[in-house]
């Protein structure tokens, strides 16, 4: 089957059928939810709930169109042995990884609040990736998920824009993977990190890849979908 256009920034984006997955980005509990990690830090996690019912809508067209959907968490063994000092001493002294949070201890894989949030829960049969770092490569099996997958278009999604969503579209991006990061399926704390953060994608061509809205990648999964039936 041919590519599917994807009306994108800085250009249409191929959607190739049986080459894409949708990655879906620490959703998780500690950086959503009104008392966790990332409102214990002062930030506003408005900012982070709004992706959801977008995000909740491309997942589902995605599932329907049979396109592969991971989804990572961020967060560390019980022990802390895959977080480095430099990680964890840094942030507020009050709240760091490890301590004891709303949700149980902060960013620790196991914990209610190192989960993804309900109205995105994988189902069965999708990736999960527990990641120690930013990037969704790092000390993951991302590469051979996608890899066995033939896996060559990834729709980028989830939180935080410029942190763990810019970590992993750049660490894509340098192993020969086009990205669509989806626009409104991406969040930031804060409102001139996530316009600068989607600026920097597209910028020069299409450094790091594309942007598009979920308005826009929907219905060409639809379409997928339907040629697929
Ligand atoms: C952060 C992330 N912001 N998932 N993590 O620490 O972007």
């Amino acid at each position: 089957m041919s590519p599917i256009t994807v009306s994108a920034e800085p250009s249409a984006f191929p959607l190739i059928p049986g080459q894409t997955a949708l990655i879906v980005i620490d959703m998780q509990r500690d950086f959503l939810l009104p008392g966790g990690f990332g409102e214990s830090l002062g930030n506003d996690v408005g900012q982070l709930l709004k992706v959801v019912p977008p995000l909740a809508a491309l997942i589902a067209a995605a599932r329907d169109a049979g396109i592969l959907v991971i989804h990572t968490r961020e967060g560390h063994l019980p022990d802390l042995s895959d977080c480095p000092p430099a990680k964890l001493n840094r942030g507020a002294p009050s709240r760091r990884i490890g301590d004891p949070g709303k949700y149980g201890r902060i960013l620790i894989r196991g914990e209610y609040g190192h989960d993804i949030v309900d109205e995105l829960s994988p189902v069965e049969g999708e990736v999960v990736i527990d990641k120690p770092g930013k990037g969704a490569f790092y000390a993951t099996e991302l590469q051979d998920v996608l890899t066995a997958a033939g896996v060559t278009q990834l729709l980028v999604t989830g939180v935080t824009t410029e942190v763990c969503v810019h970590t992993t579209t750049r660490e894509a991006n340098d192993r020969g993977y086009e990205c669509l990061v989806v626009s409104d399926c991406v969040g930031s704390y804060f409102p001139e990190f996530q316009r600068v953060g989607l600026d920097m994608i597209k910028a020069q061509g299409g450094i790091f890849g594309w942007v598009a809205d979920s308005t826009a990648v929907i219905p060409a999964l639809h379409t997928l979908a339907l040629s697929a039936a």
